[in-house]
């Protein structure tokens, strides 16, 4: 039956809705609601929607028990998360816990397993309960996504997370020693045979004190090369290693692909080495490091690179093999060249043989020509070396071309029919231009200030075009008011027609994205159930699993093991009395295997909480240093009898044990 069919359609209505499914054009009047439904005219009317809007509500509204086409994987920015988001509806799907204590989830209340993940973050021995989450980036296999992992920077305290997507769990966070700040990154090379992180603000490698009188000889940039196994899905720390970089301030980055794999492209600013003192009467950083025409890209010959570590040409830096900037000048692993002041945004195209760079005070996206880079370097046509040594190629003998975008442009991303969408910051619009006539064909205001820019499968080998989505930093009034802070906000636009189309505002209400990724839905596999007592850590079963009538509590000195199974609507064993002073194992197996069955184990007093979803099992360690009586109780309304789901936690006085 046509769904509109007793929907009643006015003409202008129908006509208007180019592309969209309203049956017929013919002059109708409105038909009398003779069913009770209002007549989308008078709905309208009621609104206060025009047809456009119309059009945008069809085009984005999905029917619940309908699933997204897409998903976007957004950083949290402040909120040192990752957001999960469907397109076209722009529902939040889920947001993951990274590197910040995530309670729902019982990310850092408790489980073991999360304890583990969270530590590989510490810096130095120091726990950092934040982060600024940058760069999500998707796993990929030759060039495209592969819908297995996801890799996220913390620009602050310079770390990567991986997250598995098998169940969207963060499985591993690692801690850069050398760095003191991350931006580009974290990205892959087409086979995520590395997962590349690159410094911003430079420091001595190692972040040692030196005096910022010494920052241009002893303060340096960084390129770390994380190698990724991806049999085990983790970052193997003792086969990655790092190029030290000048101490221009580096920052986007992006891989090359296609005839440019093998290769780094990173952007720079501030390579006047401006360093602040504003009370010692010197310029503040950002006009000191505004002075110069031209900053660098930075070109790595990553491969060559890993040849030079494997022959051992590296130092070693706080347990990081390091290939000396020397050596990474001399041995044409590094080389430099101009590029607009200032730029942000360094983006490789989807055949590989361009790279786009967008200059925050410069109006123009440059493209450079892969293959001019690549004889250029080979014909050792430099036009000079910088400070360090580092050849430096021609800017005019180098590029394809520069398109005119407008007043701050940042970030580049691309669709399947040749075009290329810009974000521009100042003009707040997204511009939309011709790789193969290097001009703009449309602007589409944003609201507002947008940032970075992304598209549907947009930094792959083949994007999809369909999808691009403005991630915009401010929203002024786009929303009802939430007070001073208010939510940056998402636009997704149309970008399949020849025209722009802006359909739907999105508020996100947690810390500040910057990048995200979007992927086809039907790449992700995720799983809906663990085996019952799997660890999700390890992906086996956790040697501490309980089955049914196995549960117990075993006492082992001053360690008491309990051995706990979760299933509707009770913890076996559902009181538990320990000494206090003693440490209590406890372990817990759901035994669940229906969908969303999902309990929580919380303890009063104890800043425990984890989620026990079905099949998982976690284990949780504490001293039970607190005498006294504490429910523990589960935290998901699992069933009818949840209130009921809970027991007793008692620890006897030392005094009483006596
Ligand atoms: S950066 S927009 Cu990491 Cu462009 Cu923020
Ligand atoms: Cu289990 Cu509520």
């Amino acid at each position: 039956m046509d769904p509109f069919a007793r929907i009643a359609r006015p003409a202008t209505l129908g006509c208007a809705l180019a592309g969209v499914a309203l049956t017929g054009c013919q002059s109708e009047t409105a038909a009398p609601a003779a069913s009770g439904r209002v007549s989308v005219r008078d709905l309208m009317k009621e609104r206060g929607l025009d047809e456009n809007d119309v059009e945008a509500a069809l085009k984005t509204y999905t029917r619940g028990g309908k699933g997204d086409d897409y998903m976007i994987f957004a950083s949290g920015g402040h909120g040192g998360q990752v957001l999960a988001i469907g397109v076209p509806s722009m529902r939040m799907l889920k947001v993951i816990g990274v590197f910040t204590p995530e309670p729902w989830q019982g990310w850092g209340y408790g489980s073991q397993g999360a304890k583990e993940v969270l530590a590989g973050g510490r810096q130095e021995g120091r726990d950092i309960t934040w982060a600024d989450v940058h760069h999500p980036n998707l796993s990929e296999t030759e060039g495209d996504y592969d819908g297995k992992y996801l890799f996220v920077n913390d620009k602050s305290s310079a770390r990567v997370a991986v997250i598995d997507l098998s169940d969207f769990m963060t499985k591993q966070i690692v801690a850069n020693p050398l760095i003191g700040s991350d931006h580009g990154g974290a990205f892959v090379d087409p086979n995520t045979n590395y997962i590349i992180e690159t410094s911003q603000y430079p420091t001595p490698l190692g972040r040692d004190y030196v005096p910022i009188s010494e920052y241009a000889t002893k303060y340096r940039g960084l390129a770390m090369f994380w190698k990724f196994d991806k049999q085990k899905g983790r970052i193997d720390e003792k086969g990655s290693w790092a190029v030290e970089l000048p101490p221009y301030t580096q920052d986007l980055a992006d891989a090359g692909k296609k005839v440019s794999d093998g290769y780094v492209f990173i952007n720079s600013f501030n390579t006047e080495l401006a360093t602040g003192g504003i009370l010692e009467g010197n310029p503040p950083l950002e006009s000191g490091a505004s002075k110069n025409d031209m900053d660098y890209l930075h070109i790595i010959d990553w491969k060559k690179a890993e040849q030079l570590v494997a022959a051992g040409k590296t130092v070693e830096i706080k347990g990081v093999r390091v290939l000396p900037l020397q050596t990474a000048a001399e041995e044409g692993v590094l080389t430099l060249v101009g590029e607009p002041k200032s730029p942000h945004g360094c983006d490789v195209t989807p055949d590989g043989t361009g790279i786009v760079v967008g200059g925050k005070l410069d109006t123009h996206a440059t493209v450079y020509e892969f293959s001019k880079i690549k004889d250029a370097i080979a014909q050792k046509r430099f036009e000079g070396k910088d400070a360090y040594g580092v050849p430096i190629l021609g800017f005019k003998d180098t590029i394809r071309g520069q398109v005119e975008i407008g007043l701050g442009p940042l970030h580049t991303v691309f669709d399947d029919k040749g075009f290329a969408y810009t974000s521009v910051f100042i003009e707040t619009v997204v511009a939309k231009w011709s790789m193969a006539d290097m001009k703009v064909v449309e602007k589409l205001p944003v609201h507002y200030n947008i940032g970075h820019i992304m598209a549907a499968e947009g930094d792959t080998v083949s994007p999809d075009g369909k999808w691009v989505v403005a991630m915009n930093k401010m929203s002024v009034d786009r929303f009802s008011n939430v007070g001073p802070l208010k939510p940056q906000n998402f636009q997704l636009i149309d970008a399949s027609g020849p025209k722009m189309k802006l359909l739907y505002d999105m508020p996100i209400a947690i810390g500040e994205p910057h990048y995200s990724q979007m992927i086809a839905m039907d790449k992700l596999k995720p799983i809906y159930k663990y085996d019952v007592g799997v660890n999700p850590f390890t992906h086996q079963p956790d040697p501490h699993r309980v089955e049914a009538g196995k549960e117990r509590i075993e006492r082992n000195g001053r360690d008491v093991h309990v051995y706990m199974t979760a299933i509707r609507s009770h913890f076996t064993p559902d009181r538990v009395e320990v000494n206090e002073g003693d440490t209590v194992h406890l372990h817990i197996t759901s035994l669940e295997q229906a969908d969303d069955q999902v309990h929580g184990f919380s303890l009063n007093m104890h800043n425990i909480n984890v989620s026990l979803e079905p099949g998982k099992h976690e284990n949780v360690t504490f001293v039970a240093d607190r005498p006294g009586v504490f429910p523990m109780y589960c935290t998901e309304f699992c069933s009818a009898l949840h209130l009921e789901m809970a027991g007793y936690f008692l620890v006897k006085p030392a005094s009483a044990a006596l």
